[in-house]
C-alpha cells in the first residue's frame, strides 16, 4: 500500500515569508485564503529576476530577449494544460482572473448563442461573478435566467435541478466550491446532467482549483475557470479553460492586436485560440509567476494538500462549534476548509475588527455572495478560510480571538 509523506507544515511555512511576519505586535495568522493567497518563494523570485534579467515583450521581437520571455509564458500555459489535464494547450485562455474569464463565457458564448427564449442556469450560492455576467447577457438576449435553490445547509437541490433542465437549458454555470459557505458542489453530476439536456457547462473553480486536483477531461466540463492568486500565484492572471470546438466557435471578447489573423479597413478576420480571446499586451510577469505556483503545487501534491486541510476544517468545526453563540453558516457534509459564521448579538464587522488587533486575518461582509446572505437573512458573515500553511496553533488563536471579541460585549 503507498503512504503518503508525511505533511511538514513547518518546513511549508518557512516558504512563504510573509507568515513570518507580525500584525498589531501578534504573529500574523492568516485565514484569509478564499479571498487570496500568499506566494511562496519561488512565485516571488521568479518575477523579481524576470524584472531584474530578462524583462522583455511576448510574440513580437525577433530579439533574443522577447523569445525568451515568450517561451517562458508557453512554457507556463503548457504547464496550465497538466495542471487542468487539458487536451491542448490552445485550451488554456490566459485572462485576469475568474471574473474576467466568466465574462469572456458570457460574451463570446452568451451574445452569440443565446436566443429568446433559450435558458441559463446559475445556482443561489454563486459568487456575483458568476451572477452579474449571466443577468447582464440574458437581459440583452432575452433569455431567462434560472436559479437552482439550495438547502439550509448549503446543498444544491439536485431534485429541482433535474426538473429544470430541458431542451430550453443552453448552459449552466456553477461554482465548484462556495466562496460564503465551503460547499463542495457535485460537478461531476451536474456536468452530466446538464450535457443530457444538450447545455454547455462552465464552472468557476475559484475556489474549487486551489483545493483539489482538477481533471477537465475526466469531467468533461465545457469551461472551467480560476484566479491565479487564489492558487499561491501573482494577481492580474487567471486561466480560462474552454473545449476547442467552443472556443473556435465562439465570438472574441475584447479586440485589438493578437487576437487577429489580417486587418483591412474593411474586415478583420481573427487568430485561432488561444490568441483570438488574447487581446492586447498580456500579463506577462504574472504569467510567468503562475508557473512556479502550480509547480509548488505538483510538488506538494493534492492528495496530501486535500487530507491536510481536511484535518484543519474538521478541527476548526469542532472548536467553533464548542462556542457559546457562534453559529456556523454553511454544514454541507462535503466542504472545503471554508467557515463561516455568526456570533449572537455581534455584528460580523466587529468581529473581524477586534480579532485583527489580536493579529488574526479573517474576512468579513456579503463575501460578493448577497443571495447567499439573503438565503440566511444574515446581512453578513465571517469567515475564517484555511490554506495547507495553516496550523492547528492557528485555530486555537482563532477561537481564542474570538472569545475576546464576546468578552469586549460582555
Ligand atoms: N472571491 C472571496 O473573498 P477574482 O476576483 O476574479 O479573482 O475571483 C472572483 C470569484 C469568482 N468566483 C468565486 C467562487 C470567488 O470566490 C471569487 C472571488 C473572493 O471570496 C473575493 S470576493
Amino acid at each position: 500500500m503507498l503512504t503518503m509523506k508525511p505533511f511538514d507544515v513547518k518546513q511549508i511555512r518557512k516558504d512563504f515569508p510573509v507568515l513570518g511576519r507580525e500584525s498589531n505586535g501578534h504573529s500574523l495568522v492568516y485565514l484569509d485564503n478564499a479571498a487570496t493567497t500568499q506566494k511562496p518563494i519561488g512565485v516571488i523570485e521568479t518575477m523579481a529576476s524576470f524584472y531584474r534579467e530578462r524583462y522583455a515583450t511576448i510574440h513580437r521581437g525577433v530579439y533574443g530577449l522577447s523569445q525568451e520571455a515568450t517561451q517562458a509564458c508557453d512554457d507556463v500555459r503548457q504547464k496550465c494544460r497538466v495542471f487542468l489535464n487539458a487536451k491542448k494547450s490552445s485550451e488554456i485562455i490566459f485572462v485576469r482572473g475568474a471574473t474576467e474569464a466568466i465574462n469572456l463565457v458570457a460574451a463570446g458564448f452568451g451574445r452569440k448563442f443565446l436566443k429568446r427564449g433559450d435558458e441559463v442556469v446559475i445556482s443561489e450560492m454563486e459568487h456575483h461573478a458568476n451572477i452579474v455576467p449571466w443577468q447582464r447577457v440574458c437581459a440583452e438576449r432575452e433569455a431567462k435566467l434560472r436559479v437552482l435553490p439550495m438547502t439550509d445547509k448549503g446543498e444544491l437541490r439536485l431534485d429541482e435541478y433535474q426538473k429544470m433542465l430541458s431542451a430550453r437549458t443552453k448552459l449552466v454555470a456553477i461554482t465548484h466550491v462556495s466562496n460564503a459557505l465551503g460547499t463542495i458542489n457535485p460537478i461531476r453530476d451536474i456536468i452530466r446532467l446538464a450535457h443530457s439536456a444538450g447545455a454547455v457547462v462552465l464552472v468557476d473553480g475559484a475556489q474549487g482549483a486551489p483545493h483539489a486536483k482538477v481533471d477537465v477531461q475526466q469531467l468533461d466540463c465545457d469551461f472551467y475557470c480560476f484566479s491565479g492568486h487564489k492558487i499561491y500565484g501573482p494577481t492580474g492572471i487567471g486561466v480560462l479553460y474552454g473545449k476547442q470546438k467552443l472556443l473556435e466557435e465562439m465570438d472574441p471578447y475584447q479586440s485589438g492586436g493578437e487576437m487577429i489573423r489580417s486587418v483591412t479597413f474593411e474586415e478583420t478576420t481573427y487568430a485561432e485560440p488561444p490568441a483570438k480571446f488574447e487581446a492586447g499586451t498580456p500579463a506577462i510577469a504574472e504569467i510567468i509567476g503562475l508557473g512556479p505556483a502550480l509547480d509548488y503545487l505538483d510538488k506538494i501534491g493534492f492528495d496530501r494538500i486535500a487530507a491536510y486541510e481536511r484535518e484543519l476544517l474538521t478541527e476548526a468545526t469542532e472548536k467553533l462549534s464548542g462556542i457559546d453563540g457562534l453559529k456556523i453558516i454553511g454544514t454541507a457534509p462535503e466542504k472545503a476548509a471554508v467557515v463561516s459564521f455568526v456570533l449572537d448579538g455581534i455584528h460580523p464587522h466587529d468581529i473581524g475588527t477586534i480579532i485583527d488587533s489580536e493579529g488574526i486575518a479573517i474576512r468579513t461582509g456579503h463575501h460578493c455572495a448577497q443571495p447567499v446572505m439573503k438565503h440566511f437573512h444574515l446581512p453578513a458573515t465571517a469567515r475564517a478560510s484555511f490554506a495547507f500553511y495553516n496550523t492547528k496553533e492557528e485555530i486555537d488563536r482563532l477561537v481564542e480571538g474570538i472569545r475576546k471579541v464576546q468578552e469586549v460585549f460582555g
